[in-house]
């Protein structure tokens, strides 16, 4: 169906396919699946539910809830061969792209014809539109642009019955019916796979400037951050981190600190057509409590600064597969998790180490627990219920996936979850499609 070459038995390259970015999550597979167009992937699934064999799909393998590896001996259907992405129209400001271009391959296409695409994410050489749209990624840019569900103008998928729903042509205005692109997006790869989307570009930012602040207390970096969402019309990016996470990574980096040592700090982005610098400029003028500023103006300089917040991810994952706890938190409530979270950890786990970061801007914390054995979920238990008891979300922008299922209770009713089943069954009626993600096992609510 696919082509011989394309169906990889190979234990040595399957491999590749069956553990995920971070070495949390490890299965196996008899066979990953390498389908070329969107009707060989429909066929596929078609096969396999005639069949019932269960399918995990695959993009850039850069998920970090195990929603995109097989953990009970699924078939991986890879989609990185449906890279093509498809001309700009400059009217539209939109494109076409196949699930397997990756984030970065899009930016560029936008770029080089005048646009931008609003999702922006430090896997983005790796992740890839379907992927992104399947777990409705978020990024660095969600202040300014919102998540990947608000990028969709259309939708391409083939379903769990084996048939390729299409409605690429971008219009705006469209009110035939139910929305596939919002339904789509966020099921993690349950009821179908992702085989394109038609993309909303935005303007591009062409003048940027960053600051990085220092501040000596949660709660005056979090009054700050209100600030800059309210005052900083060109506010394009608003992240925390802490000093540990920023000791970490300095010392395994070999970079040098930005300034002395402060409790915690924000990188504020502002981006514009015309020089956002003045304006950056008046609103960290006007923030009081702040200990240190570093200001970067040009592109290397900009970078640098972005690169303390963004080496994060990697830092810690080679102090050992970490516990991923990606939580968001309501304004009223944000500095009481952040300033209880370490002790939350402390009390199920005294030998971890809790590391804090993320997306100031939509008060979404990333909470990386090290220490703890993969398979111990006394951690993941106790920080989920915790954001959830705080009015939070157990997963702000990776996803429910395998990692959190369990607990997908402590924030959907038993109605909702009721109603999500009735779409599974519906659009995936064999259960084959990434049978071991997102819906709480069968009879456990
Ligand atoms: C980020 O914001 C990503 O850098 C990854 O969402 C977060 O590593 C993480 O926990
Ligand atoms: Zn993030």
């Amino acid at each position: 169906m696919v082509g011989r070459p394309h169906l990889v038995e190979d234990p040595e390259l399957v491999a590749s396919y069956v553990v995920d970015w971070t070495g949390r999550f490890a299965g196996g597979s008899p066979a990953v699946v390498r389908p070329g167009t969107p009707a060989e992937v429909a066929a596929v699934l078609a096969l396999c539910a005639e069949h019932g064999v269960a399918v995990v799909p695959q993009g850039g393998n850069t998920g970090l809830v195990g929603g995109g590896v097989p953990l009970e001996g699924e078939l991986v259907v890879t989609l990185r061969r449906l890279d093509e992405v498809g001309p700009v129209d400059p009217a539209a400001g939109q494109l076409t792209a196949g699930a397997g271009a990756t984030v970065a391959a899009v930016q560029g296409a936008a770029r080089a014809a005048g646009w931008d695409y609003g999702i922006d994410l430090a896997s983005r050489d790796s992740a890839t539109v379907g992927g992104t749209v399947a777990t409705n990624a978020g990024g660095l840019r969600v202040v300014r642009f919102g998540d990947t569900r608000r990028q969709l103008a259309g939708i391409e998928a083939a379903l769990g019955t084996g048939s390729l729903v299409s409605h690429l042509g971008g219009l705006r205005k469209d009110n035939t019916g139910y929305h596939l692109p919002s339904l789509l997006c966020g099921s993690e790869g349950t009821l179908g796979i992702v085989t394109a989307a038609r993309l909303e570009l935005v303007a591009p930012l062409a003048q940027r400037a960053v600051a990085l602040l220092g501040f000596d207390a949660v709660d005056a970096a979090l009054a700050a951050a209100a600030a800059a969402r309210r005052d900083l019309r060109s506010l394009s990016a608003l992240e925390l981190f802490f000093d540990d996470g920023l000791e970490l990574v300095c010392r395994t980096a070999g970079l040098a600190r930005p300034f002395a040592p402060h409790r915690c700090y924000l990188l504020v982005e502002a981006g514009a057509a015309s020089d956002p610098a003045p304006e950056l400029a008046a609103v960290v003028e006007s923030l009081g409590a702040v200990g240190d500023v570093a200001v970067a103006l040009d592109p290397g300089p900009m970078a640098a600064l972005w690169r303390y917040r963004e080496a994060h991810t990697e830092v810690i994952n080679r102090l050992g597969a970490p516990h991923k706890l990606d939580v968001t938190l309501p304004a009223a409530t944000l500095g009481a998790f952040v300033d209880s979270v370490r002790a939350v950890v402390g009390a199920v786990a005294s030998g971890a180490r809790t590391w804090l970061f993320g997306h100031a801007g939509d008060g979404n914390v990333h909470v990386n627990v090290t220490g703890v054995a993969p398979d111990d979920e006394r951690v993941d238990e106790a920080v989920l219920r915790h954001a959830a008891g705080l009015g939070g979300s157990i997963s702000a922008e990776h996803g429910i996936g395998t990692a959190k299922r369990a607990w997908l209770a402590l924030n959907r009713s038993p109605a909702e979850i009721d109603a999500f089943r009735a779409i599974k069954a519906a659009l995936d009626p064999a259960s084959i499609m990434n049978p071991a993600a997102l819906l709480p096992p069968a009879g456990s609510s």
